[in-house]
C-alpha cells in the first residue's frame, strides 16, 4: 500500500492550488463586522483561523473532515474483532481527508511502534520528577525534551528550503504520535507505582499497545475504550486552546515538539481537558457528602451548592457547541453497552437529567449541555484506571492527532507567522470616542 507520507506528497501540489484559488475567489471577502466585545470576551465566534481536520458545529458538533463520529464509527478500519475504529485510520483521515484500508492503518500500527522508543535521557527526566508533580507537567516537560531530535530543527539549522519544511514536519509529528504511549505509560508507572514499563509490541494497534504499558493490556473491553476514546478527542477545530496554541507556537517554525509541548500546557488547564478530572472529583465529592444512591431532590441541592460557591459545573457548558455534545453520547452509548449497571455511570445519567435545566435557571451559561469531559473519567474509573490526575494525559495523546494533522499542512502550505492585533483599553477609548 501506499503509505502516509508518499499519499501526502501526491495531494500537497492540489491542495496549494485549492487555496490559491479559494483566496483568489474569496480573499477580500468580509465575513462582517468585528465588535469591540469580541476583543475582551475571549475572541468568541471571531472567524481567525483555517483549519482542515475538522469543523465544529454549534447544534451538531465535530466533524473529522466532513464525517460525524457515528459515521467515522462506521467507517474507519477497525482491528480484528473489535467494533470501535483504530485511532490509526482517524490520523489517516484527518491528513488525507480519505479514508485508508486495513492494509494502510496496518502499516501505520507498524510505523508508529517502530518509532516508539524514547530516549535515555527523556527517561531520566521523568523518572526524575516527584510524584507530586502533576502528570500533565511531566507530559510537556518529556514532550519539550523531545525537540532534542527533531527532524525539522535541524533541517531548519542546514538551511532547508521553505517549499521542504513539511517533510521534516511529518517525520517530527510521526515521531510525537508514536512516542507518547512510552511517555504517557512511564509517567503513570512512576507516579502511582504499577511497577515496570513493559515494551511496544511491533505486531499490536497503538491504543493495545498504550492499554498494554499502562497495565491493562488483557482488557479488550478497556483496549475497545482506548480506540474510541483516542479517536474522538483527536481534533475539535483550531479555535479551543490546546490547538490553537500549537499552531500558534508552530506558526514561529518552532517544531512540532515544542509546538506540541506548549499545546499539552494549555490542555492541563481546568476549564479545557483537565475537566476530565475535575468531573471525577466533583462526582466523588458528592458521593461522599449524599451518598451513592443519593435522590434527585439531594443531587439537585448538591449542583446548586457548586453554583452557589461560585464554581462551574465540571463537564458542562462550552464556547462554541449548543447542544450535548457528540462525543459525550458516544461515550454514553459505549457505557449503555459496556456497562449498564456502574453505579458512576448511572450516577453521570442522573447528572444529565438535572444539570441543564438548573444551569438554564441559573441563567448564566449559554450551553448547559454536558461536553466531552462529563463522561470520560466513569468509563475509567470503571475499567480500574481510578487516579485521576491522569485523565488529561489520555486527552493529551490523543489531541497530538489533531495538530500534528495541521502543522504538517501548515508547513507545506506555508502558513504564516500568526501575529494578530491587539488594542489597549485607552486606545480603544480614543479610537471611539467620536463614533
Ligand atoms: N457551570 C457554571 N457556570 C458556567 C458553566 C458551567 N458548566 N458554563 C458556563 N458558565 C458560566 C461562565 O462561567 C460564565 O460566567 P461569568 O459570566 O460569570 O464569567 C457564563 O456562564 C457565560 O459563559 P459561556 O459564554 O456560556 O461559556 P464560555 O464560552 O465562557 O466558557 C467553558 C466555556 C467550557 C469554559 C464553560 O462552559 C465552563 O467553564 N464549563 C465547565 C468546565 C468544562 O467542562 N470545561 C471543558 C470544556 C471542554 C474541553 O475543552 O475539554
Amino acid at each position: 500500500p501506499v503509505t502516509l507520507k508518499e499519499r501526502l506528497a501526491e495531494l500537497i501540489p492540489a491542495e496549494l492550488e485549492n487555496v490559491k484559488q479559494a483566496r483568489a475567489l474569496h480573499g477580500k471577502k468580509s465575513f462582517g463586522p468585528v465588535i469591540v466585545d469580541q476583543l475582551y470576551g475571549g475572541m468568541r465566534g471571531l472567524p481567525a483561523l483555517i483549519w482542515d481536520g475538522s469543523v465544529l458545529d454549534a447544534e451538531e458538533g465535530i466533524r473529522f473532515r466532513g464525517k460525524t463520529i457515528p459515521e467515522c464509527q462506521e467507517l474507519l478500519p477497525k482491528a480484528p474483532g473489535g467494533s470501535e475504529p483504530l485511532p490509526e485510520g482517524l490520523f489517516w483521515l484527518l491528513v488525507t481527508g480519505e479514508i485508508p484500508t486495513q492494509e494502510q492503518v496496518a502499516e501505520l500500527s507498524k510505523d508508529w511502534a517502530a518509532r516508539s522508543a524514547i530516549p535515555e535521557f527523556v527517561e531520566e527526566i521523568l523518572d526524575r520528577c516527584p510524584p507530586t508533580l502533576h502528570p500533565m507537567s511531566q507530559f510537556s516537560l518529556a514532550v519539550t525534551a523531545l525537540n532534542h531530535n527533531s527532524a525539522f530543527a535541524k533541517a531548519y539549522q542546514d538551511g532547508i528550503s521553505k517549499k521542504e519544511y513539511w517533510g521534516p514536519t511529518f517525520e517530527d509529528s510521526m515521531d510525537l504520535i508514536a512516542k507518547l504511549p512510552n511517555i504517557a505509560g512511564r509517567i503513570y508507572r512512576n507516579v502511582f507505582g504499577q511497577g515496570k514499563l513493559p515494551a511496544i509490541d511491533a505486531s499490536k494497534d497503538y491504543s493495545a499497545n498504550l492499554a498494554t504499558l499502562l497495565g491493562f493490556g488483557d482488557n479488550d473491553a478497556f483496549v475497545e475504550l482506548l480506540r474510541l476514546y483516542l479517536t474522538i478527542h483527536s481534533d475539535h477545530e483550531g479555535g479551543n486552546v490546546s490547538a490553537h496554541t500549537g499552531k500558534l507556537v508552530g506558526s514561529a517554525l518552532s517544531d512540532p515538539f515544542l509546538a506540541y509541548a506548549a499545546a499539552l500546557n494549555g490542555l492541563a488547564g481546568p476549564l479545557h481537558g483537565l475537566a476530565n478530572q475535575e468531573v471525577l472529583i466533583w462526582l466523588r465529592k458528592m458521593q461522599g457528602k449524599i451518598g451513592e444512591d443519593a435522590s434527585d431532590e439531594a443531587v439537585k441541592e448538591y449542583i446548586w451548592s457548586t453554583l452557589k460557591g461560585g464554581q462551574v459545573v465540571p463537564g458542562y457548558g462550552h464556547a462554541v457547541l449548543r447542544k450535548t455534545d457528540p462525543r459525550y453520547t458516544a461515550q454514553r452509548e459505549f457505557a449503555l453497552k459496556h456497562l449498564p449497571d456502574d453505579k458512576m455511570f448511572k450516577l453521570v445519567g442522573q447528572i444529565y437529567n438535572l444539570v441543564p435545566d438548573i444551569l438554564l435557571e441559573a441563567g448564566k451559561a449559554k450551553n448547559p449541555w454536558p461536553n466531552v469531559d462529563a463522561h470520560s473519567g466513569v468509563l475509567l474509573t470503571h475499567y480500574g484506571l481510578t487516579q485521576m490526575q491522569f485523565y488529561t494525559v489520555l486527552f493529551g495523546v490523543s489531541r497530538a492527532f489533531g495538530v500534528a494533522a495541521q502543522l504538517i499542512w501548515d508547513r507545506a502550505l506555508g502558513a504564516p507567522l500568526e501575529r494578530p492585533k491587539s488594542y489597549s483599553t485607552a486606545a480603544i477609548k480614543k479610537i471611539f470616542q467620536d463614533k
